[in-house]
């Protein structure tokens, strides 16, 4: 039986594949993984029902069986150790990918959310640009070391795995800041993500989410 995903009935994001059903999506496309979908309101999102999969009410979970799972990074961790295609073989190449992926998510996934929670929800109040900018001062000290690792690389640590899988969804996010241009080579490898077929199948699934709820 297919996996079952949760995701938004209706994206705030619009359909730009800022949710964190994104990473999911795409990384159940890289190995071939097909999958259903069941979209929540934030409303059924606050229901007990969804809160026995996902305690703290919230999109995505992931449904296997008798396997339920919530946390994207767990998730995509799961789907790479179940599948071959984003975790290498070797034992040390392994597990360096499974570092990315918790660098994606624990080092510089924290402040670019946090800067676009502040665009959201902070905006009006007086300490707004100095927060702002502490965060994209953080922000900015986290591009530049990830650009000097990166070098002229393709991927993060040799092939592509669910460390540069993570990375790119959360870079994404820096998308029209001017942020990641002042560094050509992050720009380009968040292209190169998005360039991959797998990526593409991914997106248009969740836009095609986003269309269907606005006609
Ligand atoms: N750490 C968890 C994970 O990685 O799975 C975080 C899950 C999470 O933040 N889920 C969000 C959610 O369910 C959706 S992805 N929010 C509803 C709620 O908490 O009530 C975060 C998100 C939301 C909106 C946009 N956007 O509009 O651009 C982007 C990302």
């Amino acid at each position: 039986m297919n996996p079952t995903i949760t995701a938004f009935e209706r994206s705030p994001d619009r359909g730009n594949g800022l949710a964190r059903d994104m990473r999911v999506r795409w990384a159940l496309e890289e190995v071939g993984q097909p999958y259903e979908v069941r979209l929540l309101s934030f409303k059924a999102m606050k229901e007990p029902a969804h809160r026995t999969l996902h305690p703290f009410g919230q999109i995505p979970t992931y449904e296997e069986g008798d396997l339920a799972l919530f946390e994207s990074g767990a998730i995509v961790f799961h789907i790479a150790e179940r599948h071959a295609g984003l975790l290498p073989g070797d034992a040390h190449a392994r597990a360096r990918a499974i570092t990315w992926m918790f660098a994606a998510l624990n080092t510089v996934e924290p402040p670019i959310f946090e800067r676009s929670l502040a665009m959201i929800l902070e905006r009006d109040e007086p300490w707004y640009e100095q927060r702002l900018g502490a965060l994209e001062d953080s922000i900015r000290k986290r591009l530049g070391d990830l650009s000097r690792h990166l070098d002229d690389g393709d991927w993060l640590d040799g092939a592509f795995s669910a460390g540069d899988l993570l990375m790119v969804t959360v870079l994404r996010r820096l998308n029209g800041s001017g942020m990641l241009e002042e560094h050509p080579n992050l720009a380009a490898y968040v292209a190169r993500g998005e360039a991959r077929p797998a990526y593409k199948r991914a997106f248009e699934a969740q836009r095609a989410v986003f269309t269907a709820a606005s006609s």
